[in-house]
């Protein structure tokens, strides 16, 4: 077993970490306290091409390895966690979502602008549906040409949700055999543009963290969506958007690892330049601890995120087990160290720590949704205990 980085994730953890330090931190403090998603960045962003990791060259994108992948986001969130999670929503509950369920016309028409640039969103969650993603509401119905869906509803909590140009939602076709029948029947995966008719954003969250990351509702008012734009197939919906999660919990996770890399390493740097009682305070016993404590978590949510991402790697190249424990796994282990070091850093850093002098209050507010979305932690021990045998 090679616990080492290839050559090739080491160039890309390179390049990435380049344009995290260079651009990214140049506007992330103000972007997190006025709220401003990064949109400008992403520009910018989209000459490196790794906007289409997940996608085929065939359609424009430029994939890497599942590892990879997880190291993008890592290095994205070490410096700015609201970039990572528009970052993971594009190219996983999205990009990948269409890549694997879509057909050739879905794929030329959709992959190929999300390779582009234009920004992807999914979107399950609803008020009355967030752990139960089963008991959306949001129906579907046919036009009576046949020719649309006709959507009506809300839905919740969704990232990019204002800046994405192509979502990918879920909604229960009224006319399904099984809708009323199954709790999640007749559930239907859509590819919703955004310039659809009855489209439209509605209220934006305002967050306790990852502020710069844009969190909204989405109102379909009889919002028209081509019959084409189905994904897979009408009832199909559900196992896709938990096929989704499962790619997407492990990005969550590389985001936590990110966010505790970067409060680790703020913590670090001031315990050996901040003296106290005659020395650095990074020489003090119980200083140490902490340090040694954040670094073993870090590291070890760090090979949970990596086994995840070649278990899945695994499981679409070579049909092996499905890595919903595994991804369950290491986001429920990351997510619980970021909250941890988040929290340690702000102790070490002491008065100043707890002052936006310093990034490590930001790191701690950014950790707490790294426990909530994609499924709460609660969600990871249920999927987790239903894998084990
Ligand atoms: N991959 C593919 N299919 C899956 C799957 C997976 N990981 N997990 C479940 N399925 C399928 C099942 O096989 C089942 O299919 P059939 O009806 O054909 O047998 C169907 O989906 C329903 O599965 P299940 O009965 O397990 O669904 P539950 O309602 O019990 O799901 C949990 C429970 C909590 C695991 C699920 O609702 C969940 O993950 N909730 C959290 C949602 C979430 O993370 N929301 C945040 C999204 S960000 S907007």
């Amino acid at each position: 077993m090679n616990y080492g980085e290839t050559e090739e994730q080491q160039m890309i953890r390179e390049m990435v970490r380049d344009f995290a330090e260079s651009v990214l931190s140049q506007t992330v403090e103000h972007r997190d306290q006025q709220q401003i998603p990064p949109s400008k960045e992403w520009e910018e962003f989209l000459e490196y091409g790794l906007q289409g990791v997940t996608i085929p060259e065939a359609y424009g994108g430029s994939p890497v390895d599942d590892i990879s992948e997880s190291i993008i986001v890592e290095e994205l969130a070490r410096v700015d966690p609201s970039f990572a999670v528009m970052y993971c929503v594009h190219v996983g509950l999205c990009s990948k979502t269409i890549a694997l369920h879509g057909n050739e016309e879905q794929k030329q028409e959709y992959l190929t602008r999300l390779a582009a640039g234009d920004v992807g969103a999914y979107s399950l969650s609803e008020a009355g549906a967030g752990t139960d993603a089963a008991a959306m509401t949001c129906k579907a119905k046919l036009s009576d040409d046949g020719e649309h869906f006709i959507l009506n509803g809300e839905k919740m909590w969704v990232t990019n949700g204002a800046q994405a140009k192509i979502i990918v939602l879920f909604a229960k076709d009224v006319d399904h055999p099984d809708y009323g029948v199954k709790k999640h029947g007749g559930s239907t995966a859509f590819i919703v543009d955004s310039s659809f008719e009855g489209f439209s954003v509605g209220k934006k969250e305002d967050k306790l963290g990852i502020r710069s990351s844009d969190t909204c509702t989405l109102v379909l008012n009889n919002c028209k969506v081509p019959v084409k734009n189905v994904l897979k197939g009408v009832g199909k919906g559900f196992p896709i958007a938990m096929n989704a999660l499962d790619n997407s919990r492990i990005g969550i996770a590389a985001q936590a690892l990110g966010i505790a890399q970067g409060a680790y390493e703020a913590a670090l740097k001031y315990a050996h330049e901040r003296e106290a009682f005659g020395k650095p305070i990074a020489h003090h016993q119980m200083i140490m601890a902490y340090l040694a404590d954040m670094a073993t978590k870090i590291e070890a949510s760090r090979l949970l995120i990596y086994q995840a991402s070649w278990v899945k790697q695994q499981h679409y190249e070579h049909g092996g087990p499905r890595h919903s424990k595994e991804a369950s796994m290491a986001k429920l282990f990351a997510g619980d160290t970021a909250m941890w070091v988040t929290e340690r850093a702000i102790q070490v850093l002491g008065g100043y720590g707890y002052t936006k002098e310093f990034p490590v209050e930001r790191f701690f507010r950014d950790a707490k949704i790294t426990q909530i979305y994609e499924g709460t932690q609660e969600v990871q021990r249920i999927v987790i205990a239903r894998a084990l045998k």
